[in-house]
């Protein structure tokens, strides 16, 4: 297993949009591993495969407290959607900034698992939040693009004066 780099924001390779995996061969298992360890690691509660700049639709995700519930959802897709909830978001590639987000309260998803088994979930609560929070990475979407104009106009400036200390 590896670790693998995490793209931040505002890298642009963040903004791929990522392909159907044809079929989960052994490289895709691999990488799957890859990510599984490189989520744990971080730490973080999900990883999207743009986040290691590879643009292909895997996502992996545990949410337990005890770091043993590895989910893998390999070409998920969000088939239907219910309610509303606001949730405290961070992310591995906007690092040190968290923000309140309003998405789907419930979502049920298609995916295929790392045999490549069909199977359907369906979400609420921070399970629901990870989920599309995840699947908008595969779309090339940040959680802060959902913010509004002004507060990802803070954060900019934020990222820049921390460009400056460390240049
Ligand atoms: O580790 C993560 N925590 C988190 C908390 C609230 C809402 C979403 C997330 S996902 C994030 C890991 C990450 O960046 N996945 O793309
Ligand atoms: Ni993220």
């Amino acid at each position: 297993m590896a670790l693998l780099n995490i793209l931040e924001y505002p890298d642009p390779r963040l903004r791929r949009v990522a392909a159907a995996v044809v079929a989960v061969t052994p490289e895709i298992r691999k990488l799957i591993g890859d990510m599984a360890e490189t989520m744990y690691a971080a730490p973080g509660v999900g990883l999207a495969a743009t986040q290691v700049d590879v643009h292909k639709r895997i996502i992996v995700l545990d949410i337990s407290e005890a770091r043993d519930e590895l989910r893998v959802f390999v070409n998920p897709e969000i088939v239907a959607a219910e309610g509303e909830a606001e949730c405290e978001e961070g992310c591995l590639s906007v690092p040190g900034y968290y923000d309140r987000v309003t998405r789907a309260a419930a979502v049920t998803v298609l995916a295929k698992d790392a045999d490549g088994r069909p199977f359907e979930l369906v979400a609420e609560g921070l399970l629901a939040v990870c989920v599309q929070h995840e699947i908008d990475h595969l779309e090339g979407k940040v959680f802060v693009d959902r913010l509004s104009p002004l507060k990802r106009a803070r954060l900019a400036a934020r990222l820049r004066k921390k460009q400056r200390l460390v240049g």
